[in-house]
């Protein structure tokens, strides 16, 4: 039994504009879920999505009505069930909704990790680092602009890999923009693009041909989710690794990729699988089946980036690395004290629960009422 369960929406400008092929922000809506107990425990979770419904098929705005139409009452009507048995309630009595599903899975698991004195990875199947090589993520949009910014992050011993967001112009001024990126910082820096399955099969193939030959490392998504046949042969017939993001909606689809052959990474994101169990499982089945594994983001503040690396935190290898810069691209701190970056690595709190401490007032001054 939960004493409430509140969803926040809380409006913080980016850096920049971060430009997509699905969407330019200049704003992310982090949505919040905090839940207070009847023996004064406070379990938060986190659903952000990117662009609206321009991402995902969940929206800040459904996620809120449906957690306190449809969540919070059947947890309510919940008596002596772990999270787990929770959980499994959810899941028979809700479709869908893995957004949601996810920031309540992680409230409740932040709760029972303080209740047991331990941080969430060791509840996730057992924590194997303490922190995770994380990449930025250039997407300003304009060729110098890029560079100079990722040339600050190397010498600020931030990143020193680098993901690209293609897609929303043509397959030469893509690649062109892209190769210049990587010979202006050079063979040691690793660059890899999302082009956010923008791309026909057809100019998929043109695309990732000059890519490879550029020295380009990785191809994210490069067609629709549901060309499932395409991103089968795409990673047949390249040896630069093919990546799903989009099309990873969870164990049953890491199952169905893994099962055709048609991506050689996972982009693993704990919303888009369904919550922080369902990651793990996910990391599982790359596990056994072969598939190199890539820690992603939906551009989360401080709460699902840090569930997220409890969660990655388990996983025996992350051979992409990860994407877990999302508060680093807002210009806000929602924490006390926040999220530790340095060495090119974001390092995992080691204290009961998540570990962190939300700055309570600095929500509601960017909290939507
Ligand atoms: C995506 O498709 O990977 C992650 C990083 C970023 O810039 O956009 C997201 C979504
Ligand atoms: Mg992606």
């Amino acid at each position: 039994m939960y004493k409430s369960i509140e969803t926040l929406l809380v409006e913080i400008p980016t850096i920049r504009p971060h430009k997509m092929a699905v969407a330019t922000m200049q704003t992310q809506t982090l949505v919040l879920v905090k839940m207070s107990t009847h023996d004064g425990l406070v379990g938060w979770g986190e659903a952000t999505t990117i662009g609206g419904l321009g991402y995902a098929e969940e929206s800040p705005e459904s996620i809120k009505t449906n957690i306190s139409r449809y969540f919070a009452p059947l947890l309510n009507s919940l008596r002596d069930l772990n999270v787990a048995q929770s959980m499994q309630v959810l899941q028979k009595h809700i479709n869908g909704n893995r957004f949601a599903k996810c920031a309540i899975e992680t409230a409740l698991l932040d709760i029972q990790a303080q209740r047991l004195a331990l941080p969430l990875s060791e509840l996730l199947g057992g924590r194997l680092r303490d922190s995770i090589p994380v990449l930025w993520v250039l997407a300003s949009g304009d060729t110098d602009k890029d560079i100079a910014e990722a040339q600050q992050m190397i010498a600020a011993k931030r990143h020193n890999i680098f993901k690209l967001k293609i897609g929303s112009r043509s397959v030469e001024a893509d690649v062109e923009h892209v190769l210049a990126i990587k010979q202006a910082l050079g063979k040691d820096i690793s660059i890899r693009v999302d082009v956010n399955r923008a791309w026909s099969e057809l100019e998929a193939i043109k695309g990732i041909k000059m890519l490879q030959d550029g020295g380009i490392d990785l191809i994210e998504q490069p067609c629709a989710i549901e060309n499932i046949d395409a991103m089968q042969r795409l990673t047949r017939k390249f040896d630069i690794a093919i990546m799903a993001d989009e099309a990873l909606t969870g164990p049953h689809s890491a199952y169905q990729l893994a099962k055709r052959n048609a991506a050689s990474v996972f982009a693993v994101k704990v919303a888009q699988s369904g919550g922080l169990s369902a990651a793990c499982e996910v990391g599982k089945i790359a596990r056994l089946a072969g598939i190199d594994l890539y820690g992603g983001t939906m551009l989360e503040g401080p709460v699902g980036t840090i569930a997220a690396a409890h969660a990655f935190a388990t996983f025996g290898q992350l051979a992409y690395a990860t994407e877990l810069f999302g508060p680093l691209l807002l210009t806000e701190q929602i924490l006390t004290t926040p999220l530790q970056y340095r060495d090119f690595e974001l390092h995992i709190p080691r204290s009961p629960g998540l570990g962190i401490r939300l700055d309570e007032n600095k929500i509601d001054q960017f909290r939507r009422h």
